[in-house]
């Protein structure tokens, strides 16, 4: 990577995305103190709703504006939340002289209370939001947890929403994405198997959305209305990262812009603590979602991610039974071994079998036993090189890149991926798997080595404009060692080191 594009990509993560300061027009922010309900916050755009302008509501108490019913049902809303939650829905009521019909949200972020309100068209007759997730929630349930569930979940999207797209985007080791669920209009391109870099999504936006499970943009052209003021009593900017109606980074604006998207959604699929991925929707006109559709959505969102999240435990799960039975028949074995030293160089078939790889080796007092597929013995220095440079103690050190450990792939013998234990605390002894490269064809939207595009003086980063599908044949890598193969690893490493503990320095009982 070029320093400029790093440079860029420090540029995009250090955008503070939660301060934007502003909320989109579809609303209108009041933000109060407890106990008085003193109004320390409003939105440009209040006097819409209340008939007040902004400056003559600052200071004065929320009963002034909105009735006691309403007030003690936000009053509730406050007393259940949890501090640092996303907003959450209080009430649907007449507010403001006019009387409109609104859905009224509320959070607590830095002792203020964020009463957000959405007029709401009378949309009788619309079935409740659990209901409708419920009905979801059964038609995907049926069928396997296999990779159809994600076509079934962006099928229901679409059809309780209506966008034109609806995707279930993956994210990958490196913080890329891949769409592996589409549902759309026969008349937009399909984006099903894009791969997407991670700087279209940037670190902070993936931490907001672990907790802030749900984005909505009605009109990605709208122009946002500042909160005034826009400091709190100590000064410091608004923390809005828990508000359904925060604005945007004019930066994904831009984005979708260059999509040819006017209005998205999208919800967080969050497993095992960590963002898996997105349900994200693109429409190629202004729509606006009833506060009861996003509910039902927002439900749904919570369904898939617990469906996500036990999945992969299953997984995990299976990996670990795996190769819980190979270490309990490899501790067997070596106790029962006439020569302690030999029997670990004779299990490598079994060893091979503890971990998702492609061949093992021994390495021990410069000598190299293997099975499977390897490279060969004379990359022993290189490997060493590698392992001074990257280990540390108990872990395992790892890679699924070939050049990271070797001066030429070729050298390698189609070998990428290496996962070293140490067996002794000198590490001189080492059990390396291994894994063979597998060459991918990526499909990209849009050019990877150019992700954005940096004006003149590179001070403003915009998002690039063209998503054309860019082909690239990624070589040198193996499949990633995932988070099941490092735990399984260092486990089996704990076993190793013991066995070689107890039988001493290879020295004692003669060289291998
Ligand atoms: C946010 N970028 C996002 C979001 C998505 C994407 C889904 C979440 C906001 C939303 O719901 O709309 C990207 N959208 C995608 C991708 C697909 C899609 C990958 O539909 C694939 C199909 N973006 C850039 C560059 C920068 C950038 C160069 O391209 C930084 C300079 C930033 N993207 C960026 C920021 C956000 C974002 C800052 C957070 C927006 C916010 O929540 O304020």
């Amino acid at each position: 990577m070029t320093p400029e594009l790093e440079r860029a990509l420090q540029v995009c993560a250090n955008e503070p995305i939660h301060l934007s300061g502003a909320i989109q027009p579809h609303g209108y922010l009041i933000s109060c103190r407890l106990p008085d309900w003193s109004i320390h916050h409003v939105s440009a755009n209040i006097e819409a709703l209340a008939a007040v302008a902004p400056e003559d509501m600052l200071r004065h108490s929320l009963r002034e504006f909105i009735t006691d019913d309403v007030i003690q049902t936000i009053a509730e809303a406050v007393d259940f939340s949890e501090p640092g939650a996303p907003a959450q829905r209080a009430a649907v009521a007449n507010i403001g002289p006019l009387a409109m019909l609104c859905e009224v949200g509320v959070h607590v972020a830095d002792g203020l209370v964020h009463i957000e309100i959405e007029p709401q068209a009378r949309t009788a007759g619309e079935r409740s939001p659990t209901v409708v997730a419920q009905a979801m929630i059964a038609r995907v349930a049926q069928g396997g947890a296999d990779d159809s569930f994600h076509q079934r979940v962006a099928e229901q999207v679409r059809l309780l929403t209506g966008y034109d797209r609806v995707m279930v985007y993956r994210f990958l080791h490196d913080d890329s994405g891949e769409v592996v669920a589409e549902s759309r209009d026969s008349a937009m391109p399909p984006y099903l198997g894009l791969r997407y870099p991670a700087s279209d999504i940037p670190p902070q936006a993936r931490r907001l959305y672990l907790h802030n499970r749900i984005r909505v943009i009605p009109d990605a052209r709208y122009a946002p209305v500042p909160i005034l003021p826009d400091r709190d009593v100590r000064g410091e900017p608004l923390d809005l990262g828990q508000l359904s109606l925060r604005s945007v980074s004019p930066v994904h604006l831009e984005y979708l812009a260059n999509m040819g998207v006017a209005a998205s959604m999208s919800i967080s699929i969050v497993a095992g603590g960590r963002l898996w991925g997105l349900i994200a929707c693109h429409h190629r006109a202004v729509r606006h979602l009833s506060p009861g559709v996003r509910a039902a959505a927002d439900l749904f969102g919570l369904f898939v991610s617990m469906r996500v999240a036990a999945r992969e435990q299953q997984e995990a799960a299976r990996t670990e039974e795996e190769t819980r039975g190979v270490r309990d028949t490899l501790a067997v074995r070596l106790a029962h071994a006439s020569d302690a030293r030999l029997a670990l160089a004779s299990e490598l078939d079994l060893l091979l079998r503890a971990l998702r790889a492609d061949g093992v080796a021994l390495l021990r007092s410069g000598h190299w036993h293997s099975a499977g597929r390897t490279p060969p013995a004379e990359r022993i220095p290189d490997l060493l090189a590698w392992l001074a440079r990257v280990s540390g103690p108990g872990a395992p050190a790892y890679t699924a890149r070939v050049d990271d450990w070797s001066p030429s792939p070729q050298a390698a013998d189609g070998i990428a991926g290496v996962l070293a234990l140490a067996l002794d605390p000198a590490r001189e002894e080492w059990l390396l798997y291994f894994r063979c490269e597998q060459v991918e064809d990526v499909r990209w939207a849009g050019r990877p080595d150019e992700p954005f595009v940096v004006d003149g003086d590179g001070t403003r980063i915009g998002p690039r404009e063209s998503f054309g599908a860019w082909h690239e044949t990624v070589r040198g890598s193996s499949e990633p060692w995932s988070d099941a193969d490092l735990r399984a690893a260092s486990r089996m490493g704990l076993v190793l080191r013991e066995y070689c503990r107890r039988v001493g320095a290879p020295t004692e009982v003669g060289d291998l």
